[in-house]
């Protein structure tokens, strides 16, 4: 997959990083609910929520239980998690 660099303007942003354990997924829908630890890069304490997927793929190899590492980029109003693993 092309990486363009990001350019001068707004984009450039940091990966928000996140640990956490899987609780349910939906793996068809493209949802992964995670308790996650807390994430100072965003202000959150740690909590139990549903996240989006950017690519469904990424929930193949999840299973309820595991524990994971993931990044999340902004989008919208919402934080989708771009990689998980
Ligand atoms: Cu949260």
């Amino acid at each position: 997959m092309a990486m363009p660099m990001p350019t001068s303007k707004a984009t450039a942003q940091k990966d928000i990083v996140g640990k956490g354990t899987v609780v349910s997924e939906n793996k068809s829908g493209g949802n992964v609910t995670l308790q996650h630890e807390a994430i100072p890069a965003i202000g959150w304490g740690p909590m139990t929520m549903e996240f989006k997927v950017k690519d469904k793929m990424l929930l193949e190899k999840l299973k309820i239980g595991d524990k994971v590492q993931f990044t999340l980029v902004p989008q919208g109003q919402d934080y989708v998690i771009t990689s998980i693993k």
